[in-house]
């Protein structure tokens, strides 16, 4: 059984383990939750001669009931931290990426590629729109902004998802395991056109990105 769209990053599949164990969590705990309710509702029901009675709350059903979620919220907080701060933690970022930046705006994508010395910031940078060729098997790091309003960068493939804010430069990374085209969506509603805000990550073999960079420079 298989509910997400095909992984092809680095890091898809730990989070997808992640994912399926927070929802079997949750899922068992719905069930149980929706089977006590319908059987108290049967129990429970009004009946000829059955008199109410007054419950005035329980201090041991409480500290059960809160003790018991804030544990299992704890430990799933502890047990994805190692792949959350691998993700999301600056400090972790691959150091040998592949560095590029992203501007949003409504409604497209920029992106700048650090050309020939493999620095940015400088006269060879060029600028690509919409389509964000990357290199598989190869980390990428982006410093991501944006010109107007809050949008956010969403690859569903790789399991990848960070907002763009007017003023900040937030950085994120990837690496692509797999060579193909995926849909890069604009994740957070950022005005009329929102709907049509869609890149492309075009993932190429080594040679293949060697030769795409070249003709641009
Ligand atoms: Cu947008």
């Amino acid at each position: 059984m298989d509910w997400l769209p095909g992984a092809a990053s680095s890091y898809a599949a730990d989070l997808d383990r992640i994912f399926y164990v927070i929802l079997a969590i949750t899922g068992l705990i719905f069930v149980g939750v929706q089977v006590a309710l319908v059987y108290f509702i049967i129990k429970y029901r009004g009946r000829k001669g059955r008199q109410a009675s007054y419950v005035e709350g329980s201090t041991k059903a409480e500290v059960i009931w809160t003790v018991i979620p804030a544990v299992i919220i704890v430990g799933i907080a502890v047990a994805s931290q190692t792949v959350w701060s691998e993700i999301k933690d600056p400090n972790h970022f691959p150091t040998d990426a592949l560095e590029v930046n992203v501007e949003a705006r409504q409604f497209a994508w920029a992106f700048t590629y650090p050309g020939a010395d493999g620095e940015l910031g400088t006269d060879d940078d060029y600028i690509r729109y919409n389509q964000m060729h990357v290199p598989v098997n190869r980390p990428v790091v982006f410093n991501l902004t944006s010109v107007d309003v809050v949008h956010s960068f969403f690859v569903p493939a790789f399991r990848i998802k960070q907002d763009a804010v007017p003023g900040m430069n937030l950085r994120a990374w990837f690496e692509a395991t797999e060579v193909g085209e995926y849909e890069l969506a604009c994740a957070e509603l950022c005005g009329v056109a929102h709907g049509l805000m869609k890149g492309k990550i075009i993932v190429l073999s080594e040679d293949e990105f060697q030769s795409w960079a070249a003709e641009q420079s």
